[in-house]
């Protein structure tokens, strides 16, 4: 999908940077020397308000406990030490809203507040540690103080990215039994207010298909007033955010948790149409969020400004959005808006107006950054950037040189991360100031973190050979399960590599001769649509779902902008409504309601026929040779070998 070839240009890191860094090259030696030592040490960095009495317990496996024993309120590790400390009147976010007009500084002292606020109200519904609930919300402050109030409270959150549709916010909701649902009236979006509340509405009505009657475990629907729109109100059921939280005491005293008290879900795409709820710990997630964050970026606390752009509806919100860099004491810029809104100089303009120092992204975002032409980055003092990140899928080497070159000002380290939901926190990455970095790499995985590039035997491939990346040893942020579905767990990350005990992370790799590590994109039926994973299935049954679809395959297609764009091969049924382009339309509206907007077909091609092998299965090696407008390989598999003719014909 992307140009992963190895390329022999290296970047050493300049002496200047080196003299400064966080990290140094003893952290391999130290962690080498004694994995569980160096965790034991790493786990320091927090405050516990009680001590572990081993580091790890494996002997449940492939379900791990760190930090036995341990107790810990993750968000006091996030707010109050550093107000103890001394810091409070640091800023912890620079909220900038998407209208020009919009900006709040928000300090530690001030955040530690508002926290307050909000878990003394969550506390007076009645929730207790332990109750799920669900955040469905734009990037407004309100939704960061929602997530640490919950993990406050030791209430599990499960945010559902406010892009995905009614349809899916309830499969969560109901997955979870989430028992409040905290939400805002509406978003901005390219300069106009968009309802989001109405999207609960229908969620949690009994309206949609697949539903049997209203959402039976939510009590309660909590409402920031964003956008002022108007809403449709269930007096029982719904209440207004500022009716309620800003009276509340503005102080707490927090509880500390186990260390694994479950701290999030998170839905993630698997291989088949049902997401799975990534289950996350508290200490280990913390722990390994906190050391990643610190040394990985770089941070300097007290001089940098940091920005990671992801939503928190993506794993990548949660760990580098919110639990590393504050429980470092970072100062975080959080945006609400999208890049070109108002216009595309709008990221440039936040780096040289905040002067961010630490940038992360996604290499979808680099190239549409190139498209868009470098006189736009040009045209801005981003000379405080001093290190640059990436993270969601392989960074091309022509995208890696412009971030560097044009973001960069031409020195900037790279930080390539390769991690997942389940992972938690980065696993593979350079460390700035140590790692000779290459463009396209992800370089080796962190001091503490074992992996590796095996074949289907288990056995570790030759350099330059391809293989399955695979985690060898357990680590403290990994998943600790699939929620409600442990056998799910163990059968999708652990049984492909039982015998060894290895866990199987769904993508292909190599090492190259210099020991440099390749991810080279996903081995199973998962696609990575601009860093978002969507599952074939998951198309498929949505494009199933229409009324005119008899079937339906999908597959993932390289595209120059978004890694990856979604194909979709139908058959319609016999009498179905509508034709042409005006249903293809209509089939990808469908997707884009049912799913989200960014699982919407690139393509749909209807078809008379699909290729299957004797057995029934649809070969999508073949439609993704169609679709990638290669030479279509060895079809001798087929049923019938003359339908790829025919579909080539098309
Ligand atoms: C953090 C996140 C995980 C999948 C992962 C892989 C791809 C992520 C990458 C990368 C190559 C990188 N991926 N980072 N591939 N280089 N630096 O993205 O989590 O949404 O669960 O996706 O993304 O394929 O398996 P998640």
């Amino acid at each position: 999908m992307s140009d992963s070839s190895t390329t022999n240009e290296k970047y050493a890191p300049s002496a200047e940077f080196a003299a400064q860094a966080n990290a140094t090259a003893d952290l391999y030696t130290e962690a080498d020397a004694d994995r569980l030592a160096f965790w034991d040490k790493q786990a320091r960095r927090l405050t516990w308000d009680q001590e572990w009495s081993e580091v790890l317990d494996w002997s449940q496996a492939p379900v791990s406990k760190w930090f036995v024993g341990g107790k810990l309120n993750v968000a006091a590790n996030c707010l109050d030490r550093h107000v103890d400390e001394g810091n409070g009147d640091r800023v912890a976010v620079h909220w900038i809203g998407e209208p020009k007009s919009d900006a709040r500084d928000i300090t530690y002292s001030e955040l530690l507040a508002d926290v307050s606020r909000a878990a003394n109200y969550l506390s007076s519904l009645g929730l207790v540690a332990g109750d799920r609930v669900a955040i469905y919300m734009p990037m407004i402050p309100e939704a960061y103080i929602a997530m640490l109030a919950c993990a406050r409270l030791g209430l599990t959150h499960s945010v559902v990215f406010a892009g995905f549709s009614s349809a899916a916010l309830r499969s969560r909701v109901d997955d979870a039994e989430a028992k409040v649902v905290i939400t805002s009236d509406g978003q901005f979006r390219r300069g106009k207010p968009a309802p989001l509340k109405a999207a609960v509405d229908e969620a949690l009505g009994s309206d949609l298909p697949n539903v049997d009657g209203p959402a039976a475990s939510v009590h309660k629907v909590l409402v920031v007033r964003r956008t002022g729109i108007d809403v449709d109100w269930d007096a029982e059921r719904d209440v207004w955010w500022d009716e309620v939280v800003p009276e509340q005491p503005d102080t707490h005293t927090p509880e500390s948790f186990d260390a694994e008290h479950p701290l999030f879900l998170l839905y993630t795409s698997g291989t088949t149409g049902k997401p799975k709820g990534i289950v996350h710990s508290s200490g280990g997630y913390l722990v390994q969020a906190s050391y990643t964050h610190y040394n990985v970026f770089d941070l300097k606390p007290e001089s940098d400004v940091y920005w990671c752009t992801a939503d928190i509806g993506w794993v990548t919100g949660h760990t580098y959005g919110v639990y590393g860099p504050l429980s470092n004491g970072s100062t975080c810029v959080v945006y609400e808006g999208t890049p070109n809104s108002p216009d595309e100089h709008r990221h440039f303009e936040i780096i040289e107006d905040k002067k961010v120092s630490i940038y992360y992204s996604a290499p979808t975002l680099v190239r549409t950054f190139m498209k868009w032409g470098h006189e736009i980055p040009a045209a801005h003092d981003l000379s405080s950037i001093r290190v640059l990140g990436s993270v969601g899928e392989p960074i091309n080497p022509e995208a890696w040189r412009w971030y560097r070159d044009n973001i960069g000002g031409g020195k900037a380290p790279i930080v390539d991360t390769w991690w997942q939901t389940e992972t938690g926190a980065i696993m593979v990455s350079p460390l700035p100031g140590v790692t000779e970095t290459k463009p396209g790499s992800a370089m080796r995985p962190l001091p503490g973190i074992s992996m590796d590039v095996v074949d289907n035997d288990g056995e570790t491939v030759a350099s330059e050979e391809q293989g399955l990346l695979v985690g060898t040893e357990p680590w403290p942020a990994m998943l600790r399960g699939i929620w409600g579905d442990m056998d799910r767990y163990r059968d999708t990350y652990w049984s492909h590599f039982a015998e060894q005990g290895y866990y199987f992370a769904g993508d292909g790799a190599k090492w190259d001769s210099d020991g440099a590590l390749w991810v080279l994109g996903r081995v199973d039926d998962v696609m990575n649509i601009s860093g978002h994973r969507i599952s074939t299935s998951e198309v498929e049954s949505a494009l199933v779902g229409h009324e005119a679809v008899a079937e339906a395959a999908v597959v993932g297609a390289s595209d120059e902008q978004t890694g990856q764009a979604i194909v979709a091969y139908v058959i319609l049924r016999e009498h179905h409504i509508g034709s042409g382009d005006e249903l293809v339309d209509a089939l990808k509206a469908a997707v884009s309601k049912e799913i989200s907007p960014i699982a919407k077909p690139r393509d749909i091609t209807v078809v008379p026929e699909l290729p299957k092998t004797r057995s029934g299965k649809i070969m999508r090696r073949l439609l993704r040779d169609l679709a990638e407008g290669r030479e279509v390989g060895d079809t001798s598999t087929l049923s019938d070998p003359s339908i790829m003719e025919a579909l080539q014909k098309k």
